[in-house]
């Protein structure tokens, strides 16, 4: 199975090409290879030229815009030009560690998942500002409460995904709000998140971190947003926008009657919206 990776970075020269090193090294799961995709969209530290260096040696796909649009276009665009079976996306800093790759991608290889999160707090953060575990507590919070979704970690930058959902999925994000978008269309359309457990090494705003405490906010409206979106909306398609394997929903043990009404009004949406895949979705959520 081919990986892409995608990388997107902003003014990241002091690190990008360890990054890019770490990410070349590491260990994949047998029978797997690497397609890795940089976008940078508007660098002005000497990251785009570093970058033009690796594509002219052909080995990475390189995009670079003008202008500076946010991590979720870059996100948006790689994903578009990924031909792999499966899209992981590599921040472009040293927070993440590549050679956790095989223990996140292992369960989508083998068929058991389709989309897999490192948790950094199934592992043990080193780092982490206090605001910083605050806000990623509350995200979390909220993904579940409002998407059934037990996670513990939903702002995890390490998140992998069968590509066919991402090409299919509908994504708008702009700045640092793929990360809820993406948690909350899944969830709406009825794919289990895994997760597993990755190390993580907080960098600092003064090391180059760009999220900021008005980023936190507008992934917490990103998240009730798309809870009150109809869902029709979320999949470029619609009958055909999901392949019948797909591994819907099966986290049965949540009280029922919590999520009665959102399970109520997604399923009259998916009745009326998605013909012969409101079956199958309808009886693996609201049956006990
Ligand atoms: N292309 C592009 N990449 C960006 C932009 N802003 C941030 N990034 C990249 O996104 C990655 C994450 O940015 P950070 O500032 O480390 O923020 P973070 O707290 O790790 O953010 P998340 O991983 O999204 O939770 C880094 O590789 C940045 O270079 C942007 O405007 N454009
Ligand atoms: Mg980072």
């Amino acid at each position: 199975m081919k990986v892409s990776i995608i990388i997107p970075v902003y003014n990241e020269f002091r690190t990008f090409n360890q990054v890019l090193e770490r990410v070349r090294l590491a260990p994949l799961p047998d029978g797997c290879s690497k397609e890795i995709i940089v976008i940078d969209d508007g660098s002005t530290d000497g990251t785009a030229q570093m970058i033009a260096g690796h594509v002219r040696a052909g080995d990475i796909v390189g995009h670079h815009s003008i202008g500076n649009s946010g991590k979720g276009t870059a996100i948006r665009a790689g994903i578009a030009l990924a031909s792999g079976d499966i899209v992981l996306i590599q921040d472009g800093d040293l927070e993440y560690d590549p050679d956790d790759y095989a223990r996140i991608l292992e369960p989508i290889v083998a068929g058991t998942a389709d989309i897999v999160y490192g948790s950094r707090f199934l592992g043990r953060p080193v780092g982490m500002a206090t605001r910083n575990r605050i806000a990623n507590w509350i995200l979390t919070a909220a993904a579940n409460l409002l998407y059934r979704a037990r996670l513990t970690d939903e702002a995890t930058a390490y998140k992998a995904f069968r590509a066919s959902i991402l090409h299919e999925l509908d994504l708008t994000c702009r700045r640092f709000e793929f990360c809820p978008e993406v948690t909350a269309k899944v969830r709406r359309l009825g794919f289990r998140i895994w997760e597993v457990p990755i190390s993580y090494n907080a960098r600092g705003i003064a090391d180059g971190k760009k999220i900021r405490a008005r980023d936190g906010f507008e992934a917490l409206w990103t998240l009730v947003k798309h809870r009150l979106t109809p869902c029709e909306t979320f999949a470029r398609t619609r009958a055909a926008a999901f392949p019948a394997a797909a591994v819907w929903s099966q986290n049965k043990s949540l009280p029922a009657q919590c999520w009665r009404w959102p399970a109520e009004g997604l399923r009259s949406i998916v009745l009326e919206r998605f013909g012969s895949l409101s079956a199958p979705w309808h009886r693996r959520v609201s049956s006990k």
